[in-house]
């Protein structure tokens, strides 16, 4: 079998695309990305869309890190992604779209909004990335357009990230919930384990959130399914944006 993927550094469903990958067995190159770059490559590369994970197995194109799921579990059904049971499969299924629909973007704006402010982080996101330049602190300086851009198109702007630090308890309790009912975080993992857990960790890679979610189950979970995410973003957000986490997950 032939693959790649297609990714960006930091890229949350691009890590989720790996790890199932790797949890199929199935041995794969990787192409990495620069953000915004990747889009032409992407559609350059004949997929329909232009965003990744993208990955081409044997010939065949296939873009969405839940599109994917379902394209592993067709040509090599063991182990598989989702449960046999449908009432379990039903309830993976809402935790999948929940961890992409609802998840993923309230965490991309914050990333790139930090980004936007300081880009040195970079550094540490593209930890074992190949990306055609080294990524140092002397080079990381000539990202800045692309990061301008991937904030502007991510649509990272104070109101926004504000909105996703109120929602993000909220949204860390329903990963809280769906662990507890034993959907996710159980024996053998499962798609939306790995559809969720990179983004809690890429959340986790900023300082300023990282105590509100590591003490939490949803944090826990995270640790399990991605021991090592790479980057890490020092305090950045102004203290009274922080306000809505304050407390958030202190109990569980
Ligand atoms: N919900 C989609 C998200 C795809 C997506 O938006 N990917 C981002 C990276 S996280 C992307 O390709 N962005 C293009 C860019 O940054 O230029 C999935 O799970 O596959």
């Amino acid at each position: 079998m032939q693959a790649r993927l297609y990714s960006i550094p930091g890229s949350h469903p691009s890590f989720a695309a790996r790890l199932m990958l790797e949890r199929k067995g199935i041995p794969f190159k990787r192409t990495d990305l620069m953000p915004v770059v990747s889009k032409g490559v992407v559609r350059a590369a004949g997929f329909p869309g232009n965003t990744v994970p993208a990955v081409k197995i044997d010939g065949k194109r296939t873009q969405g890190s839940r599109q994917i799921a379902r394209e592993l579990d067709l040509i090599q059904p063991d182990p598989p992604l989702f449960p046999a049971d449908p009432e379990k499969r039903a309830a993976v299924e809402e935790a999948e779209r929940f961890g992409d629909e609802d998840l993923q973007h309230p965490v991309r704006q914050l990333i790139w909004w930090a980004l936007r402010r300081d880009m040195s982080p970079l550094v540490g996101f593209s930890e074992g990335a190949k990306l055609g330049i080294p990524i140092n602190s002397v080079t990381v300086k000539s990202s800045a357009p692309l990061v301008v851009l991937a904030a502007r198109i991510n649509g990272s702007t104070d109101v926004a990230v504000r909105r996703a630090l109120a929602e993000l308890p909220g949204l860390l309790d329903t990963v809280d919930a769906a662990i507890a009912a034993g959907t996710i975080d159980g024996e053998e993992l499962n798609a939306a384990d790995f559809q969720i857990a990179p983004t809690v960790r890429l959340a986790m890679t900023m300082v300023d959130l990282r105590p509100a979610i590591e003490a939490r189950p949803a944090g826990r979970q995270a640790k399990r399914v991605v021991p090592h995410f790479p980057g890490d973003i020092p305090p950045i957000l102004p203290g009274e944006w922080l306000a809505p986490l304050q407390g958030a997950g202190a109990t569980a």
